[in-house]
């Protein structure tokens, strides 16, 4: 797949997920890396930089995606084009192994923290929360999901059938019950688009809810997230924005035609780290407030390349 299929397909949502869209991206560049038609080095490295920014330009709010990019393109290094594509190529491989296996990690550790018998509360659709409620699953115990719908594009939906599917029972609730249902949960297991320096994790829209709620319930909030998810510019400062998509997507905008109404759409929002219990990462179990010492060990690591 081309760069700007990819990247429409981003943009459209049609590739989601914090981790997905970062693999995604990352195969594109690989790709286009295959097939720059470039004279020298320069050109070559110039190519792909354009390459990498149109990708990192798709959706602003998951660090996942230019932690992603700024790794193998930091890696593209070298005398010639083809050294330089050879390693661009193994950086992308490893990559997406090691990011696979993280999820895998973080199932494992993650689901020591289910019980038997636990009734879990979901929110949106994240691959790593999924694997870490299904391992629980497979490892023999008894659990039932609450899934939001999460609107305004049902990601909830995706949830329930991917947990159903699996063998795990399922009920489906709008994302205003949340509250409500809120007394009959164990424990909140959440994904998430970006980690702050400061602990705070930026997720779905309605995430900061749901913890609010669980906080209010004395509920734990599990946060699963993979090292590359953690914001080293947060440390440097850095604002994460928060992406606003079209209000077509709430609502059929011609309903109030003539009328002062006007539709907001964010899509995610942040969470507190004292509205959460412990972020699950492929290093371990960590407090929130240990984000920054994340963000240390993966800066240390890539300045090992
Ligand atoms: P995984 C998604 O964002 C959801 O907010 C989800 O919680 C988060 O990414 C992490 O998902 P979107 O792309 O990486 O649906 O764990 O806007 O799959």
């Amino acid at each position: 797949v081309s760069i700007e299929e990819t990247a429409s397909n981003i943009k459209d949502m049609e590739i989601r997920g914090a981790g997905k869209i970062a693999r995604c991206a990352v195969i594109a560049l690989k790709e286009h890396a295959l097939n720059i038609d470039a004279d020298t080095p320069e050109l070559y490295l110039k190519a792909l930089g354009e390459g990498s920014a149109e990708l990192k330009n798709t959706r602003p709010t998951a660090v996942s995606l230019s932690n992603a990019l700024s790794h193998v393109m930091h890696k593209a290094r070298g005398e010639t084009i083809d050294e330089i594509k050879d390693n661009l190529v193994k950086a992308v491989d490893d990559f997406v192994e090691t990011s696979i296996g993280a999820i895998e990690r973080i199932a494992t550790i993650g689901s020591h923290r289910i019980a038997d018998g636990d009734v879990i509360l979901t929110h949106c659709n994240s691959t790593a929360a999924i694997r870490t409620i299904v391992k629980a699953h497979e490892d023999g115990k008894q659990i039932r999901v609450y899934a939001t719908e999460t609107r305004p594009r049902h990601q909830g939906y995706i949830t329930a059938r991917a947990l159903a599917e699996k063998g795990v029972p399922v009920m489906l609730i709008v994302d205003a019950a949340v509250r409500f249902f809120m007394q009959k949960v164990d424990i909140v297991i959440i994904g998430a688009d970006t980690v702050a320096s400061n602990g705070v994790v930026i997720n779905k829209i309605g995430t900061s809810q749901v913890a609010l709620a669980a906080s209010e319930a004395r509920v734990p909030v599990l946060v699963c997230a993979e090292g590359y998810k953690f914001s080293r510019e947060t440390a440097m400062g850095r604002i994460v924005e928060i992406e606003e998509r079209n209000p077509s997507e709430i609502v059929d905008i011609t309903e109030f035609e003539g009328l002062d109404v006007e539709v907001k759409n964010p899509v995610f929002d942040q969470t507190p780290p004292r509205y959460i219990d412990s972020i699950v990462t492929e290093l371990g179990v960590i407090s929130p407030f240990a984000a920054y010492e994340v963000i240390r060990k993966f800066e240390e690591e890539s300045k090992d390349v």
